[in-house]
């Protein structure tokens, strides 16, 4: 097997991390067996008896996940325990109940640590061969739609879900809709990396534009209803957007920034939550939400629109920001910062704007729902219309422009094809029910899909690297190995999507500020420990040589 690259102290302290949780949980593991198979015989196998047993332990194991029952490991961080002892000091003295207890937790760790060798595996080591990206127009489009008509087949659904504000009709912009429009794009997007589909540059900007619209748009409406803005909260909504882009960080050795989509997310979001967050007491008037949302615009413009201010403010934060692509190393390191969050500045605003609307046009839309056939047909029939044309000037005259003269207008331009999306999408109360669940299931696991890609689909080859080949399990077979890959990438994305969850409820507690800071300094003191012994350990083959 060869490397490519060298190994990074990152690296060391990952398998430092994990490789003892492994250990652990094989040994709880083996405890739970002795366990119960002595609890069995103490019954002298009566079968419904034992029956009985494996169901409660399965209980117990819920329940341990339920309240959260994390602990130590490699570089998260460990719960506090009501018992004296730190959970942390139990489990290097391998204590065996605490070892049963968290027997889950530990295999979900464990999981994660397999899944993300798998990366680093397929990613930086020869093991599997790779293949060049091939685009054919008539291919692309073929698979896209065999996957609409399929999932139509399988998985076309009518909800009947109540709008929150006034108990009537089908929400517009629910839950449902917005997912499956996530995995619309999400398909194309993909698609996109993995047969360089180049000609669809733009439409692949507006995605994203509508991606950070979402993240206002969801956020805004989250904030304004819930007034919920704990820490705790804080927590998981970091530990959901960053978790395992940190872990690929470290065992990939990249950038932050190679995973633009992460930090782009994480910087609006933590706009959203600030200019709702900063004096939420008053968020109930109009006028204070009028001012924020005009303060932001203020903030956007001076950042991104006055030459040198962007720069000022963002050169402290170029140790995580900064990115070099080995193929461009000419580039500031800051420049793909700039690039990529330049793009979306402004449509988180106008999705909050819209989420602070959504209940007035709700209330509009359901008040139309009841007027006489003649009108409310002409009056949707109007809105198509204008919709259709608006959309298609927009087409005619932005989206067909050349790719960099396109960026130039992108910002001010996205929120058209988004609003005549939503116009379109919505036009009569059946067609706002239906959803493919197939790509609401897709839209789900963005996040994970996103962030997969790179490794175990595509493939960079080196550090920091764009994924320009495609890693090739099947040599020789291309559409073969497009599907046999895609599987294993989607089954992985998917256990993420879960691993982050299960890990999140075991480490990020709701209601316990306390255990939540101690877990915070543990998981600091744990990394910081691992990550010099690593040093350590990188040592010992030179001093052997
Ligand atoms: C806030 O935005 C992030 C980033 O898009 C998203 O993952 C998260 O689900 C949003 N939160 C809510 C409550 O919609
Ligand atoms: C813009 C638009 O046509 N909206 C429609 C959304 O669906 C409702 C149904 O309740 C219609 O009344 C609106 O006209």
């Amino acid at each position: 097997m060869m490397i490519f690259g060298p190994i990074t102290p990152g690296q060391v302290s990952f398998f430092l991390g994990v490789f003892p949780v492994i250990s652990a949980w094989i040994y709880a593991e083996y405890l739970q067996y002795k366990k119960n198979s002595l609890a069995s015989k103490a019954r002298h196998s009566d079968v419904s008896l034992v029956e009985i047993g494996n169901v409660a332990v399965k209980e117990e194991d819920r329940a341990v996940l339920l309240e959260g029952g994390g602990l130590q490991s490699g570089s998260p961080k460990a719960r506090s325990s009501t018992s004296s002892v730190s959970p942390i000091l139990k489990f290097i003295m391998m204590d065996e109940t605490f070892l049963i207890e968290n027997r889950l937790t530990l295999r979900a760790i464990s999981e994660f640590g397999v899944l993300l060798a798998y990366y680093y595996i397929c990613d930086r080591t020869d093991v599997f061969a790779s293949s060049k990206k091939s685009y054919n127009r008539d291919l692309f489009l073929f698979l896209y739609f065999l996957l609409i008509i399929v999932s139509a087949i399988t998985s076309f659904k009518i909800h009947h879900d109540k709008s929150p504000f006034s108990g009537k009709s089908i929400l517009y912009l629910n839950r449902h809709q917005t997912e499956e429009w996530k995995g619309w794009m999400q398909v194309l997007f993909l698609m996109y990396h993995y047969f360089a589909a180049s000609e669809i540059y733009n439409a692949i900007r507006i995605f994203i534009a509508a991606y950070v619209w979402m993240t206002g748009f969801g956020n805004f409406s989250y904030y304004y209803v819930r007034k919920d803005f704990s820490l705790a909260r804080f927590a998981q909504m970091m530990w959901r957007l960053n978790f395992l882009v940190f872990f690929c960080c470290v065992v990939l050795n990249n950038s932050y920034m190679l995973y633009y989509i992460c930090p782009m997310h994480t910087l609006f979001t933590l706009m959203v939550y600030g200019a709702l967050g900063i004096l939420n007491k008053y968020n109930e008037k109009g006028s204070v939400i009028a001012l924020k949302i005009i303060a932001c615009f203020l903030v956007v413009i001076l950042v991104w629109e006055v030459p040198g201010v962007f720069e000022l403010l963002w050169s402290p934060f170029t140790f995580f920001l900064g990115y070099t692509d080995p193929a461009k190393p000419n580039l500031p390191l800051l420049h793909e910062w700039h690039f990529r969050s330049g793009l979306d500045r402004y449509i988180w605003i106008i999705g909050m704007i819209y989420a602070y609307y959504h209940p007035t046009v709700e209330r509009w839309m359901e008040k139309l729902e009841e007027t006489e056939v003649k009108r409310r047909v002409s009056i949707k029939i109007a809105v198509a219309i204008i919709a259709l044309m608006v959309g298609f000037l927009w087409f005619e005259h932005i989206y067909k422009l050349d790719k960099v003269t396109y960026n130039k207008y992108h910002p001010y331009t996205s929120w058209i094809p988004i609003t005549v999306y939503i116009c379109l999408r919505n036009v009569t109360q059946s067609f706002r029910s239906y959803s493919l669940t197939l790509f609401a299931w897709l839209g789900k696991i963005t996040l994970e899909t996103y962030i997969s890609q790179i490794h175990i689909w595509l493939r960079s080859g080196v550090p920091d690297g764009q994924p320009k080949l495609l890693l090739s399990l099947i040599p020789d077979y291309p559409m073969l190995n497009f599907m046999l890959t895609t599987s294993i990438y989607l089954a992985i994305s998917y256990r993420l999507f879960d691993l982050t969850n299960i890990l999140k409820s075991a480490f990020v507690p709701t209601k316990d500020n306390k255990r939540l800071l101690h877990n915070l300094i543990t998981g600091v003191v744990v990394s910081s420990i691992v990550y010099s012994l690593s040093f350590v350990f990188l040592r010992i083959p030179q001093m052997l040589v």
